[in-house]
């Protein structure tokens, strides 16, 4: 449908066009108008509440403004675009974001406080956007802030989950999960109701002899889905560029609502089948690194990569040019194997729709997708059995079986002597049932593969894709090391470190091209510069004790140190060895004279993070961390020298809080388990020392900051297959005296629950100890040691944190928006004006 404006109508709409305001009267316009007409509230009733929603609409329309542009540009610059693909999208709060990136957050401040508010309440009404479980959704949210920031003509495309992870509250110390819905006031998207897609589901395969005498397949019968367009503005920071991200909501097809049924008074089953069709975008699946293989993910699966597909297609076919032109004009990345099926799909439109010849369209297909690969957990690798695919996706399950078949004859001919070979690399695991191996098809499917920090790319090198390796070369497979964006992570953060920053640097260049920050390496010594620095950190570590008192009722004591593990509960992440060591703690500290005592630095040791609500050990593990504060905070021999503390609720905005008030955080993994870790490069960034192994990006942390700025310990990755083998197969097994002492304790009934604890202290002692733990113990408490002797030294440790912040220029997604964009999507900005 034609639906442009004739030509001499145009200077009438032109003439009313909204720039957006600018000024702080302006804003204050546009807010007041908000609040009384869209919202229809008045002074005597406008709460902050209130307020909020009449600030982010104000600042709504003005993004509007620049998406809109960004978007025609777009269209007409005809070049390639980006298609980022992901499951998940941790977004956190939009209005902060977008009043820093236009650079309008001081006039919404004024004309706030002309309005009788402080644009900190305000700003914190905002519900976290939170479609995401954690660092890799996180990471895809970053990278939207840099591709806008940079120009790059990029979607997103992810679901419109009614409910997001969920809320967490600690009960008597366990977590109890709340539904997070999030949609009852969204002001930042925008339904499309125009813009929709029919998906269709289960059914049979039909074939039949094509034109020329072919043999062709038609997918057929099943049931129709609706997906519905829901858009969202990303803004980049200090230009007009506003992309898009899309996220797909599902209904039942119009034509599916069953209105015989209906009206024949079968009114239950009618509902059924409209709310049957809604489930499928009702919820986001809450396990970090771990599949569980349910119907209703795959389903998700194929709704989402079905409809972004169309999508893309559609756009493309408005261009009318060549199929073999799509590699040109699209590239579509794949984080983690969740969006493998689009692979499947476009193959599928090529050959069962748009009639190309097979290899004419894989050879398309290979060269638009491109897969990152975010972890090595055995149990996070996707598998789909076969006849759950059969059954839901059948025309897929043939494609993805002619998919092997071309790549196994390839292999063959490349081995024809490797029988094994064949077995080890094909699709299809030849199980009870059959299994759909995920990553495999990503990396038959793909131009390239890439790990998110250097080991991780060496050791799915070596490991899951070593075959791949020698059957594609190594080209094939390369590394990005993971980012963030320094907007969010530090200038909204941590606003007050960002203007001293700013104020050595001689400005804000520094947030768009972060290795800027070399310049602040000369002031590591500057008496007057520490002080500020100092200042600001306490400030912030304040802050974040305001936050304690107020949600626990504990008082922390903000001239201790602050130490500090926030991400999500995973036994390879070893929040267990952290709260292992703060027994040992507490129990030394127990065992001291009051002189001994006094020699001793304070600590604070805070825990936070969401337990798979599935996961009994994770649980366990918060309820041990609670439990053991329970004791030690209210044990009048310890004061103020050790407190330990749960945050509820861990979730981006608590990250911006949480982050610039840190001494010292823990990125503890057994070696090898986490693939690249992203909330190391944020604590740093903030000033915050880290200890941690040798493990996913703390690596090239230690490389660019120095060895004498991180507190590395235990053993390597190299080394942990030999240790695992001796847990099992060795004859003796010594336990550390300490940590041994601190299993009698917890087993004695110290810190309660003994029973469930002690199934905690087995699985260290008697099951194999996989994660390492009781390896590591002895080398971590005393890194914890020479941490305590460090901080004594205040001007060292500040000098420490500021030569840290000044080498940490390569931990901006921007640099990893740039590599992919270089060496994986052969994509170019498209510069306003
Ligand atoms: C995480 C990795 O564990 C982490 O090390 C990395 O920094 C982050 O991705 C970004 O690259 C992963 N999250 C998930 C979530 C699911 C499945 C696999 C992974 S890997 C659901």
């Amino acid at each position: 449908v034609e639906s442009s404006i004739p030509e001499p109508q145009r200077d009438a709409w032109k003439k009313h066009t909204k720039k957006g305001f600018t000024t702080k009267d302006e804003f204050e316009d546009e807010t007041v108008r908000h609040i009384e007409t869209t919202l229809a509230r008045s002074l005597f009733n406008c709460d902050e509440l209130a307020a909020y929603s009449g600030t982010a609409l104000a600042f709504r329309d003005r993004l509007i403004v620049e998406w809109n542009k960004t978007q025609q540009r777009q269209t007409f610059a005809d070049q390639k675009r980006v298609y980022y693909l992901s499951l998940e999208f941790l977004m956190g709060r939009a209005l902060d974001n977008a009043m820093l990136n236009v650079g309008l957050k001081d006039v919404a401040k004024d004309g706030l406080k002309d309005l009788g508010f402080r644009i900190e309440d305000v700003i914190s009404q905002e519900h976290d956007a939170a479609l995401g479980n954690g660092g890799l959704g996180r990471l895809a949210a970053c990278f939207l802030d840099s591709l806008a920031t940079m120009n790059y003509p990029a979607w997103g495309y992810a679901l419109r989950y009614r409910y997001g992870i969920f809320k967490q509250q600690i009960i008597d110390g366990y977590q109890v999960e709340i539904p997070d819905y999030w949609l009852d006031f969204n002001p930042w998207e925008f339904p499309r109701h125009d813009v929709t897609v029919e998906i269709q589901f289960y059914g049979w395969v039909r074939k039949y002899q094509g034109e020329n005498g072919k043999t062709k397949a038609s997918w057929e019968g099943g049931e129709i889905v609706e997906a519905v367009a829901y858009d969202a503005p990303i803004p980049g920071y200090k230009t007009a560029t506003t992309n898009n991200l899309r996220l797909w909501s599902s209904k039942a097809a119009s034509g599916e609502f069953d209105f015989q049924k209906f009206n024949n008074g079968e009114y239950e089953s009618s509902v059924g089948d409209q709310q049957r069709a809604e489930t499928i975008s009702a919820v986001l699946y809450p396990n970090d690194n771990l599949d569980r293989g349910k119907e209703l993910r795959l389903k998700q699966q194929y709704f989402w990569c079905a409809a972004s597909l169309y999508d893309i297609v559609r756009r493309f076919k408005k261009s009318e040019k060549a199929w073999s032109a799509f590699p040109d004009m699209v590239a579509i990345q794949l984080n983690d194997t969740h969006p493998t099926l689009a692979i499947v799909e476009l193959q599928r439109i090529l050959i069962d729709i748009e009639a190309l010849e097979w290899d004419e369209a894989w050879t398309i297909v290979t060269n638009t997708f491109g897969y990152t690969n975010h972890t090595v957990m055995p149990e996070a690798l996707e598998k789909w059995s076969v006849p759950l695919m059969q059954n839901l996706l059948p025309r897929h399950l043939q494609i993805i079986y002619d998919i092997n078949m071309n790549f196994l004859q390839m292999v063959e001919r490349k081995f024809p002597k490797d029988r094994e070979m064949l077995s080890r690399v094909s699709i299809i695991e030849e199980s009870q049932p059959k299994m759909v191996r995920m990553a495999y098809l990503a990396t038959i499917g793909s131009h390239k593969v890439n790990g998110v920090a250097e080991l991780h790319s060496d050791l799915i090198r070596t490991t899951v894709f070593r075959d791949f390796v020698s059957i594609y070369g190594p080209d094939k497979f390369t590394n990005v090391t993971n980012g963030i964006t320094p907007r969010r992570w530090l200038h909204q953060a941590n606003p007050r470190l960002s203007e001293l920053i700013a104020s050595k640097l001689g400005g804000y260049e520094f947030l768009t091209d972060l290795t800027l920050l070399n310049k602040l390496e000369q002031f590591a010594d500057d008496k007057e510069f520490k002080k500020e620095w100092q200042e600001i950190k306490y400030a912030n570590k304040v802050r974040l004790a305001q936050h304690i008192g107020n949600t626990t009722g504990i008082s922390v004591n903000p001239k201790a140190l602050f130490d500090i593990q926030v991400k999500r509960i995973h036994e390879y992440k070893r929040q267990q060895l952290n709260i292992l060591g703060v027994i040992h703690r507490y129990l030394t500290i127990k065992a001291m004279s009051p002189e001994e005592r006094k020699k001793l630095a304070p600590r604070v040791s805070i825990f936070g993070g969401k337990a798979a609500p599935g996961y009994w050990m994770a649980k366990t593990v918060i309820h041990l961390v609670c439990s053991v504060g329970e004791v030690v905070n209210h044990d009048k021999d310890i004061g103020d020298l050790l407190k330990v503390i749960y945050i509820e609720d861990y979730n981006v905005s608590k990250a911006e809080i949480i982050t610039p008030a840190s001494d010292i955080s823990e990125h503890i993994s057994t070696a090898g388990t986490e693939a690249s870790g992203t909330s190391n490069m944020k604590f740093v960034l903030n000033g915050g020392l880290i200890i941690g192994t040798c493990d996913g990006a703390n690596i090239e942390i230690t490389r660019e900051i120095g060895e004498s700025n991180i507190f590395l310990f235990g053993n390597l990755a190299e080394d942990v297959e030999d240790l695992r083998h001796a847990h099992t197969y060795g004859n003796s097994f010594t336990l550390d005296p300490d940590l041994s002492r601190v299993f009698t304790a917890i087993r004695s009934g110290t810190f309660g629950d003994a029973a469930r604890f002690n199934a905690l202290c087995n699985s260290i002692v008697d099951h194999g100890d996989y994660y390492l733990v009781s390896d590591d113990f002895s080398s971590y408490v005393k890194t914890q040691e020479l941490v305590d002797e460090a901080y004594k030294d205040q001007e060292e440790w500040v000098a420490k944190c500021i030569q840290s912040v000044s080498r940490m220029g390569f931990f901006s997604s921007d640099r990893c928006i740039q590599e992919y964009a270089d060496m994986i999507w052969n994509v170019e900005p498209l510069v306003p004006q």
